[in-house]
């Protein structure tokens, strides 16, 4: 089918006008079925539509690899496309446990639950749920109760042994590479039993939605983001065990640069995929390779020095180490400012650290949000990025509405920094005046602190590292929002 439209067009020019036709994109609307079932309709460029399928079969979490699809028919109707999906008997059984229908108002409360379960199911999921408007006005059959956590399985015994074998070999020229539940207390700990034993190093994704940090928590090294640095910190090993997390691939796509981050001819074994229960495995094999029943005590540092002179990457990651409190919540999406803070509180009191999932950006600010909601008790500190807090901003309007004790450290670059780097690396050394353009983030230039008091938060602006440690221990003093826009230009 062509992804276009006829139609006619007149030019007017000096001389007169002129008549032709002209081609324009035109889109279409695809229809989804899965064996039979109706599930999305869209609008589309009816270009490609096998690769729109499996691609959006595949961020729907509809299949797990193009494997689950047995067949594909694309079919042309008279006012759009049906794409025909025929799954496999397993990717069928898993659509039908994701798929739950309203069976009438009066069921409306259980299906939250079953969504809230479905959504909490390990890893975690994306669960839709379809609510007719009749549940609006119809009497409800009373509130739901809670449905117990669902457990995630455990992993095989042989997986355990395979990773045993692998460490006891391989000792310090070996590494488990941690993500998900693993980065939580109990699979750090047991990841510090595992490294005390066998000599194998700890690392971490580059972006892990959450780890436990600093006090006694033990330390854990974060792949660097730039492909060929994750490359050569890889390269040190010779074998790679996977705990709760899938082999690491770069952000970006670069010409002769392979995707996948762990060097050839490592052997990489996954002990628990991210579905799996990572906690009880590390556990498990603490115990299989003898390790001792705790981890060795971490020494403890004195209060980091507070930075002193310009704000930069360094000065302002070290501010954070240095004033953050006991129990702090850190939400980094502070993009090319936030890559020394990781190394700078490694010593810094115990505390969670949030990271941008995905590369979607615009996360930090209403992840930050839901933690404060979630976490009335603890400090929020959201470390934040100018150009991707420009997706989110309005997250500042909540936090004041609703009294939350975030601290929003704002990186004010005025830039798309990392897209400047990236422009770089990929040889356009002199950007063109459409290119920096396109990277900037002036012209208007975006006022911080004005942007947050139009939305209820009141705010500071600093220039230096002196400045930012003073605002930022008083901030972390006073209940409620505040912004603290750091001038880094
Ligand atoms: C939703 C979404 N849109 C666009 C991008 C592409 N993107 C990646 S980084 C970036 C800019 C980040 O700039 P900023 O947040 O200011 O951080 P800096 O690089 O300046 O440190 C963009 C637009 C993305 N990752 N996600
Ligand atoms: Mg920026």
């Amino acid at each position: 089918m062509e992804p276009a439209l006829v139609v006619p067009r007149r030019i007017w020019r000096k001389c007169g006008s002129s008549s032709g036709n002209r081609s324009i994109p035109e889109e279409t609307a695809v229809a989804l079925t899965y064996n039979g079932g109706t599930y999305a309709v869209m609008m589309t460029t009816p270009q490609d539509l096998e690769d729109f399928a499996i691609g959006f079969s595949l961020s729907e979490g509809v299949i797990n690899s193009s494997a689950d699809v047995d067949s594909l028919d694309i079919v042309g109707l008279d006012d759009g496309v049906e794409l025909r999906i025929w799954l496999s008997k397993p990717g069928a059984i898993r659509l039908r446990e994701r798929q739950r229908r309203i069976a009438g108002p009066t069921g409306c409360g259980l299906c939250g639950i079953e969504s809230i379960a479905e959504a909490m199911r390990p890893p975690g999921h994306t669960s839709t749920l379809i609510v007719p408007s009749d549940c609006q006005w119809s009497e409800a059959g009373g509130a739901a109760g809670p449905r117990p956590a669902v457990a995630a399985p455990a992993v095989p015994e042989s997986a355990v042994r395979a990773a045993a074998e692998i460490l006891r070999r391989d000792g310090a020229k070996s590494v488990l590479f941690m993500g998900g539940w693993a980065l939580r207390e109990r699979g750090l700990k047991a990841a510090a039993r595992i490294a005390a034993a066998s000599g194998c190093r700890l690392m971490c994704e580059t972006f892990p939605a959450r780890v436990e940090r600093g006090g006694a928590m033990p330390p854990v090294e974060k792949l660097p983001y730039f492909p060929e640095m994750a490359l050569e910190a890889m390269a040190r090993f010779s074998s790679v065990v996977l705990a709760g997390t899938r082999a690491p691939v770069a952000f970006f796509g670069y010409p002769n640069m392979p995707s996948v981050l762990i060097p050839q001819g490592r052997s990489v074994t996954t002990l628990a995929t991210p579905e799996q229960d990572v906690a009880l495995a590390l556990e498990a094999l603490a115990d299989l390779i003898g390790a001792p029943k705790t981890a060795p005590a971490r020494a403890a540092n004195g209060p980091a020095a507070r930075p002193a002179g310009a704000l930069d990457a360094t000065t302002i990651g070290a501010a954070i180490a240095a004033l953050m409190p006991e129990r702090a919540i850190v939400m980094d999406e502070a993009a090319t400012t936030g890559l020394p803070f990781f190394g700078a509180s490694l010593s810094a009191p115990t505390h969670t650290y949030l990271a941008l999932t995905g590369g979607a950006i615009g996360q930090g600010l209403p992840c930050a949000t839901g933690a404060a909601v979630a976490c009335p008790d603890r400090r929020v500190i959201s470390f934040q990025a100018d150009g991707s807090a420009m997706y989110t901003v309005q997250a500042l309007w909540t936090q004041a509405r609703e009294g939350l004790n975030v601290t929003t450290l704002l990186c004010n670059n005025r830039r798309y920094r990392i897209l400047q780097v990236e422009l770089g690396r990929a040889g356009v050394t002199e950007p063109g005046p459409k290119a920096r353009s396109l990277t900037s983030l002036g012209l208007p230039n975006l006022d911080w602190v004005a942007l947050a008091k139009g939305m209820g938060v009141p705010g500071a602006r600093v220039e230096t590292a002196e400045a930012l440690c003073q605002e930022l221990e008083r901030a972390l003093k006073e209940p409620g929002p505040k912004l603290i826009e750091m001038m880094m230009i």
